[in-house]
């Protein structure tokens, strides 16, 4: 297949105004009548073309005369119409097979054919198996869906857009219709059919409009959907107060399945959730996955404005939308959460899954210029560095400027599909600000290195900082640009305290940021009193790699020190790093007696928060330890990772860490506050130092926490202790969270997880095991990403076995998927990223295992891309 390029881009030659959708549902088979009223570009003389994949065509006509095989051809997923002029209406009726349609693109079954119920998930490119389309974001058209079924077998019928009467019909059917006033591209249309059950609240917008939210699950985690509809109300309010957005339909629905590909859709009116994102109880979600709920009804409630009343005009503009709602999210998520916290989670994430895709062959810009399979541009690069570039731009221009932007942004482009040029233009004009200098970010691919040097000068009381970047060569772009790189800085004194920053004459606050937008640069800041310690990039304020010849004794200082919660986490991280490396003689060997030292003092300290303190006592992740490496030997990373955490505990002591332990044991309910989260939170963090140095007293009083555990919180952070240190008592809360949780497939997915991440050798036996398991199914995305997704993507030292045979069953695994549902299959073979960087041994295997699997005879469009761009 020849890739789609961003500079091929045309407009649409034929768009759509109204569409009338009439759907007959039915388990196996489902017709679909649409009659489509045409508008052509006077400017564009091309024939009629519309999308469709693997539609089965029964009757199509032309205003209103059936056409003859001569007016129309349906070959390799297009339909060519003869005839067609400006206002034409085309009518098609076409069958579609939901229960056969295991890939979970277009119109689907969700659960056993005989309970299960029937949904669409139409983005990117699914409404072209629901009907034929001109399936691109830039044709926006107003819906008229009309749903016709059974009554007894499909109670509950749900579009998109407003209610516009429902009736019985003959036969024991029904109808419902829906009609949405806002023109939207097709991948916003959604449809959902089955035995639901609901919980609804009023909700009255800010500019006046009564709503309804409906949450729908199946019946027996109806009671689950309560903390996802508060989540619901708390981020309308929050997006009307802090961008002046307003919900505009009568009714916003949101329903729960357990087979999706992504974590949620946001249908215009009609949401569409992975059951992990939206059910949620103290029972059977963990403190994290209550946070993760949260943050995803935000998400999606946000693209209501962000991508669906401003959408895009094309996939390589994915970013415009997501990258922006992820920005809104973290926001949002901040405000309602700990700030700090949610900037050192969101960061680490970007580190765990975009610096390895930027770094590897799999890197590409957040706008990409070019694509063969738009399924696989769903990636870290688009969402998480998106949203940090838009970070950026909203730094730049401060609080009030971002908002008069946003504001201008949605005027100019409601209801119509822009651009990333059209967004920074209108953030740019409403401040009088060029903000081009910043589309460079979006084209060029890889994490820039910014290099800081700092001179001090005793004599001039001056302090000269150097800061240099340097982006590497990355497939298709080997040379890179200078780009715009915010770094908010302070400085520190030998005593902790910030120092006032005189810099051009000026004298600002304590906390300054200057823009690098040259190879070099050289900032003088004067009347420094004495040497002092810099504190870079605060918060975050760029996407790059900050290299800076810091001693322990620098960051040891700026970890007691740092008011900026994120920038002491971070010289924590940093300090873990040089302890790391000195645990095999390469650099400071002062640096381990630094860090435990420094985390010493922390753990006393009674100021800090105790999540805060959970997380400073967390090194780096084995994948960012591998990052920093040329020739990454996984086993080893990993015994040097636990080796170093092992001198922590050590340092705190076994009392100390029993002492605290025993301080922060939790009532007898889940409360799920700030504080009692955080608590439980170092409450497993210490439990793990513990495990280090007495290991019998850790794992029995594990074993107690489980049996004892009020929530999933405190149950699995005990379970997941027993099994990863393959504990005497491990089989046995394996076996009482089987049967606890038997009719519970969340919960099941965590007890496939817990035991995919063992580390080591011995984790391979236990996912072969699992494989067979009866409730394990490649069919359900849910389920393979736990056992498969965690196997290969979370845990290097069981995956990358040196004798290559996680490679190969891994592989086996994939080629399997595949055949059902190619979308998850290539997602998860991005676990291959980075093979080129293993030691020769494994790079050997893995290579020989990837030129095997892309050999292989029928793999999807979306599996042979990935593997393809791999192996270059
Ligand atoms: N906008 C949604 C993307 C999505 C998706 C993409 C491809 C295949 C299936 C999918 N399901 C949802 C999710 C979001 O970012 O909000
Ligand atoms: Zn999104």
């Amino acid at each position: 297949v020849s890739p789609i390029r961003l500079s091929d881009y045309r407009r649409p030659a034929w768009t759509v105004d109204t569409v009338e959708l009439d759907v007959d549902l039915e388990i196996d088979t489902t017709e679909i009548t649409s009659r489509l009223s045409l508008r052509r570009d006077p400017a564009q003389s091309l024939p009629l073309r519309l999308d469709g994949e693997n539609l089965e065509l029964l009757a199509i006509s032309l205003d209103g005369r059936p056409l003859d095989a001569a007016d129309y051809r349906y070959e390799n997923s297009v339909l060519d119409v003869v005839g067609a002029h400006d206002g034409s209406m085309l009518e098609t009726r076409v069958r579609v097979r939901p229960s056969a349609n295991t890939a979970l693109e277009g119109l689907y079954l969700s659960g056993p054919r005989e309970t299960g119920f029937l949904l669409t998930q139409c983005e990117a490119e699914g409404f072209r198996h629901i009907t034929f389309f001109p399936d691109r974001p830039d044709v926006l058209a107003r819906y008229t869906v009309t749903l016709r079924a059974e009554q007894a077998r499909f109670p509950v019928l749900l579009a998109g857009g407003n209610p516009d009467g429902a009736g019985e019909l003959a036969d024991g059917r029904h109808w419902a219709r829906f009609v949405d006033p806002y023109p939207k591209p097709s991948y916003l249309f959604a449809l959902v059919a089955g035995r639901l059950e609901s919980i609804r609240r009023d909700y009255v917008t800010a500019d006046g409009r009564k709503v309804e939210l409906v949450m729908w699950s199946e019946a027996n985690v109806i009671d689950r959907c309560h903390y996802a509809l508060d989540a619901l109300e708390r981020s309308m309010r929050w997006d009307e107060r802090a961008y002046g957005r307003n919900y505009d339909l009568d009714v916003f629905h949101v329903v729960a399945t357990h087979d999706f590909n992504m974590g949620a859709m946001e249908n215009k009116g009609l949401n569409v959730f992975n059951a992990k994102y939206l059910l949620a109880d103290p029972d059977s979600s963990t403190d994290e996955e209550y946070r993760a709920v949260e943050a995803v009804v935000a998400h999606e409630y946000f693209h209501n404005w962000t991508g669906n009343r401003v959408t895009c005009r094309d996939w390589f503009q994915l970013s415009l939308k997501e990258g922006l709602t992820v920005f809104r999210e973290q926001q949002f998520s901040a405000d309602m959460n700990s700030a700090p916290l949610k900037r050192i989670e969101d960061v680490s994430l970007l580190r765990r899954t975009q610096f390895p895709e930027d770094a590897g062959p799999l890197a590409h810009p957040v706008r990409p210029a070019e694509y063969r399979e738009i399924n696989n541009f769903y990636t870290a690069t688009v969402y998480e560095k998106g949203s940090e570039l838009v970070r950026m731009l909203a730094g730049h221009l401060g609080q009030d400027g971002f908002r008069r932007g946003t504001d201008l942004y949605f005027d100019r482009h409601d209801g119509h599909a822009a651009t990333i040029e059209d967004f920074l233009a209108a953030l740019g004009d409403a401040n009088h600000i060029d903000l081009k200098p910043y589309l460079a970010w979006y084209a060029q691919s890889g994490t820039p290195r910014l290099h800081a040097r700092g001179e001090y000068d005793a004599a001039r009381r001056e302090y000269t900082l150097t800061l240099s970047q340097l982006t590497r060569a990355t497939p298709g772009q080997p040379e890179k640009l200078p780009l715009p790189i915010p770094v908010k800085l302070a400085l520190f004194d030998q005593h902790g305290r910030m120092l006032p920053l005189h810099l051009d004459g000026q004298t600002v606050e304590t906390e300054k940021v200057v823009v690098v937008d040259k190879a070099s640069q050289r900032f003088v800041l004067r009347d420094v009193p004495s040497h002092p310690v810099p504190s870079l990039l605060r918060g975050f304020s760029a996407p790059v790699v900050l290299e800076c010849d810091y001693t322990p004794t620098e960051l040891a200082l700026l970890l007691a020190h740092d008011a900026d919660g994120f920038n002491r986490w971070e010289a924590g991280q940093q300090l873990a790093a040089l302890a790391f490396d000195s645990l095999h003689g390469a650099g400071h060997s002062a640096a381990c007696k630094a860090w435990c030292d420094a985390l010493a003092a922390s753990f006393e300290n009674p100021a800090i928060d105790d999540a805060l303190l959970a997380d400073l006592l967390t090194p780096p992740g084995e994948i960012e330890f591998a990052d920093r490496q040329s020739e990454v030997d996984p086993a080893k990373i990993h015994a040097q990772r636990q080796e170093l955490q092992r001198r922590l505990a050590q340092r705190l002591g076994a009392n100390a860490l029993l002492d605290r332990y025993n301080m922060l044991s939790s009532g007898s309910e889940v409360q799920l506050d700030a504080a009692s989260q955080a608590k439980r939170r170092l409450k497993r963090r210490v439990l793990e130092l513990l495990a280090l140095v007495d290991t019998d007293q850790a794992h029995a009083l594990a074993a107690r926490q489980y049996e004892t555990a009020a929530g999933m919180t405190d149950r699995l952070a005990a379970l997941g202790l027993l099994v990863r240190d393959r504990a005497p008592q491990a089989a046995a809360v394996l076996a009482d969270f089987r049967r606890r949780y038997a009719d519970n497939p969340l919960a099941l997915d965590k007890w496939f997880a817990e035991q995919a991440k063992v580390p080591g050798e011995p984790a391979l036996a236990n996912v072969m095991q699992l494989e067979s398991d009866p409730a394990f199914t490649l069919k359900n995305p849910n389920r393979a990403r736990s056992l498969l997704g965690n196997f290969a993507s979370a845990n290097p030292s069981g995956f990358h076995r040196a004798d290559g045979l996680g490679y190969r069953f891994f592989a086996e695994q994939l080629a399997e998927l595949d055949a059902l549902n190619p979308q998850i299959a290539a997602r998860l073979a991005t676990a291959f990223n980075g093979w080129q960087r293993l030691e020769p041994v494994r790079r050997e295997a893995a290579h020989t295992t990837l030129q095997g699997l892309a050999g292989r005879e029928g793999l999807s469009r979306n599996l042979s891309e990935i593997i393809g761009n791999v192996l270059q």
